[in-house]
């Protein structure tokens, strides 16, 4: 029996951290953010996001929240196949989205951006949180880095909603708008557990192709 591996996606601010900790906690699970800022590269990309005098390459940055992910897949899978639960805090979907928000060369280019991501581990489930750029902008520490400005926002949205594929039935796109956070508590758990995701299984680790 392995564990489960779920994903919480959005735009910044719309609560995944917040979600991520309290399904953790219910299925106690280990609770891994991207990008992980801890990590070589992670240390990279953080000076990348705090400091806007610090400028990379769209290509470079694209690769390098690639290779923080690529840093911690082997852990990822072990853990999984060890019987942990995993809950993530971003992953590819924010990889894509937000470097095809960017627009220009390779940044309009989905398979360019899909490639680096090419056999991760796939998450049993991928809940996307969408809301309102209104009550984004209104959440504490809103616009303290470098993506956080509402129009950049805005085209992020529009390209996660481009790339989440809703018929495949390992997405769910949960409208969280002016939910407490114990209602989006309960949205998010009613999409887990009618997939039964809250029992282990032994179902086969998939990889994006
Ligand atoms: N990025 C990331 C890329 O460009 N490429 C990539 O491959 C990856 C992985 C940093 C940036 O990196 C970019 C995207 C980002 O711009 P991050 O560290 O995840 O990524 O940054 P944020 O999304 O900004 O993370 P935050 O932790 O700040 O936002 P969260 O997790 O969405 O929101 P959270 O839970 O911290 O909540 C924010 C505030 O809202 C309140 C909370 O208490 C908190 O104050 N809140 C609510 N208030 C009212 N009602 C609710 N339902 C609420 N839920 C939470």
């Amino acid at each position: 029996m392995r564990g489960n591996l779920i994903l919480i996606e959005g735009l910044d601010r719309s609560g995944k951290s917040t979600q991520a900790t309290i399904l953790a906690e219910k299925l106690d699970a280990q609770l891994i953010k991207f990008p992980d800022r801890s990590t070589p590269i992670g240390q990279i990309i953080n000076r990348y996001l705090v400091d806007r005098d610090f400028h990379l390459p769209d290509q470079a940055a694209h690769l390098l929240f690639s290779a923080n992910r690529w840093e911690l897949a082997n852990s990822l899978v072990e853990s999984l196949q060890a019987g942990k639960n995993i809950v993530m805090d971003r992953y590819i979907y924010s990889g894509i989205a937000y470097s095809l928000a960017k627009k220009g060369a390779e940044m309009d280019s989905h398979e360019w951006l899909y490639g680096p991501d090419r056999g991760l581990p796939k998450p049993d489930l991928t809940l996307f949180l969408t809301i309102s750029l209104e009550e984004l902008s209104s959440r504490k520490g809103y616009g303290e880095e470098r993506y956080e400005q509402l129009e950049f926002q805005s085209k992020v949205k529009e390209c996660f909603l481009k790339i989440l594929d809703s018929s495949d039935p390992t997405i769910a796109i949960v409208d969280v708008d002016g939910l407490s956070i114990d209602e989006v508590t309960g949205k998010l758990w009613s999409e887990i557990h009618i997939r039964g995701l809250d029992q282990s299984s032994n179902n086969k680790i998939t990889y994006f192709q």
